[in-house]
């Protein structure tokens, strides 16, 4: 994959909570391009698997029970700088701390329930499109 590309999640609580679109379209305002996207359910074992690098971190359990608790949105989007760029618009992992103007300001509940992921490297942002796309499913 191109290292303009990056992987993101609206995570369960941002979906239930009818914040897709909201979300989505900071995205495009922001200057992504969307070029995979789909709604999926993760089971346990899927969220324990994409998220195995946290597994020794005391909130692991808490956080595979959350991001599989209820459908997420996966896209593959495409910029200039787009890991980089991403994460600025994100915003910190804590909402408390999150930049004015950033998605987790606007719409993350907690520390834990921040709305978004954001791939944090070009390779993870591979790895984590490839885990949740084949590629047929990308455009372009
Ligand atoms: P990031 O999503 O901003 O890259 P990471 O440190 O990679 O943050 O953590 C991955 C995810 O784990 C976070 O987005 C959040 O959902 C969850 N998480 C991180 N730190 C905590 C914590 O202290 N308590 C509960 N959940 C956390
Ligand atoms: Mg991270």
């Amino acid at each position: 994959m191109a290292t303009n590309r990056t992987f993101t999640m609206i995570k369960p609580e941002a979906v239930a909570k009818g914040y897709t679109g909201k979300i989505t379209d900071m995205i495009i305002e922001a200057g992504f391009t969307i070029k995979a996207m789909k709604l999926k359910q993760l089971s346990k074992e899927a969220a324990g698997e994409f998220y195995a690098v946290h597994s020794e971190r005391p909130f692991y359990g808490e956080l595979v029970d959350y991001m599989s608790g209820g459908p997420i949105v996966a896209m593959i989007l495409e910029k200039d700088n787009a890991v980089a760029d991403f994460r600025a618009l994100i915003g910190a992992t804590d909402p408390a701390e999150a930049a004015e103007g950033t998605i987790r300001k606007a719409y993350a509940t907690s520390k834990g329930e921040n709305a978004v992921h954001g791939s944090d490297s070009d390779e993870n942002a591979e790895i984590e499109s490839n885990f949740h796309f084949s590629a047929e499913e990308i455009v372009g």
